[in-house]
């Protein structure tokens, strides 16, 4: 007997590629009901091979199901969430709403796996930002050898991030660039994000940080150890799928550059490709569609004692996102549920 499955916010880029892996990774569910806001009611999802017809959100009731896969934002996790947990239903929620909660785990099953015994508080799991998870399964490996100290990280993060509105922004202004006539002025974006880049995603903070750069700083520490001190700097390129960062890292331990790449190498949910040789490293638009976080250019960083310098992409919509809360659906399964 299986799993009777909801996602929620089927419609989006994060909920279709909810449904994709949960087909691709042949989730043991014997139902998956797809659900989305009334102005999309009935719009038709691929999942798999079946094409599901999307329920109203609103109305749905959650009774009898067994997990839901949120992608719908703070604002109506806040309304759905509890109702779903309330049913019974334990919920797998993307977006930053439960993140930073105590009763809540945060999780990247390649990171913290245990964290999810503490799922039956509120019925609910938090899938961290897409910047942090691919940086977490980076760092995990790491820190368990030589005991990470300090991060210090600058992101390249593609415009899927910002969701279908930043996808059709970078698609307009680049055509427009060519035809002066058809000018398309920064809508979704704070600046043109064409042939541009922007060092801005989300809100400022007091301090001069962004609410992107915080959300690294607070989930790392969540996930991998409140001793690690990051610091980020989040950029937003005009690239559609795949986050890039560059990664600097300073260690308690002396770890060499061979040592880290033997480590990642054998690392879960990594992919090293690392020569020192014309493309020898990954790029983002060879991540898309990829399960992996892929590491490059590792090397010493020999202006500190313990110093390593990473480059790490992934597909922002997959590990970022819709993998990472398909993979604690799994673990789920496995470790709490176990039906199927
Ligand atoms: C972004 N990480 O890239 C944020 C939300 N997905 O825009």
């Amino acid at each position: 007997m299986g799993y009777r499955i909801v996602v929620a916010g089927a419609t989006g880029n994060v909920g279709r590629e909810m449904l994709n892996i949960l087909a691709e990774r042949q989730f043991p569910a014997d139902e998956v009901v797809a659900l989305a806001s009334r102005k999309s009611l009935g719009t038709q999802v691929s999942f798999g091979d079946e094409t599901l017809k999307t329920k109203d959100l609103d109305t749905f009731d959650f009774t009898g199901f067994d997990i839901a896969l949120f992608a719908i934002g703070s604002d109506a996790t806040k309304i759905y969430a509890p109702k779903a947990a309330k049913a019974g239903c334990v919920v797998i929620d993307n977006s930053s709403l439960y993140r930073y909660d105590p009763d809540v785990p945060l999780i990247v099953p390649e990171v913290n796996p245990d964290a999810i015994e503490g799922y039956s508080k509120k019925n609910i799991i938090a899938n961290p930002n897409c910047s942090t998870a691919q940086m977490v399964v980076a760092l995990k490996p790491l820190h368990d050898r030589a005991k990470i100290k300090r991060v210090v990280v600058s992101t390249y993060q593609s415009v899927s991030g910002a969701g279908k509105e930043g996808i059709d922004e970078l698609w307009d202004q680049t055509k427009s660039i060519y035809n002066p006539t058809d000018n398309k002025p920064a809508k979704k974006f704070t600046k043109q994000i064409a042939f541009n880049v922007i060092p801005h995603i989300d809100v400022f903070m007091e301090d001069g940080s962004t609410k992107e750069e915080w959300k690294m700083v607070a989930e790392t520490k969540k996930i991998v150890d409140p001793k690690i001190k990051v610091t980020a700097t989040c950029v937003r390129v005009p690239v559609f799928v795949g986050h890039s960062e560059a990664i600097n890292i300073e260690t308690e331990e002396h770890l060499d550059e061979d040592e880290a790449r033997d480590i990642l190498r054998v690392s879960p949910g990594i992919m090293v490709v690392d020569k020192r040789e014309d493309g020898g490293y990954v790029t983002p638009i060879e991540c898309v569609g990829d399960f992996a976080t892929f590491i490059s250019r590792i090397r010493q960083d020999s202006t500190i004692d313990n110093g390593l310098n990473l480059w790490c992409v992934s597909d922002n919509l997959r590990k970022g996102a819709a993998l990472n809360a398909v993979q604690i659906a799994e673990l789920l399964g496995n470790r709490i549920l176990k039906k199927g």
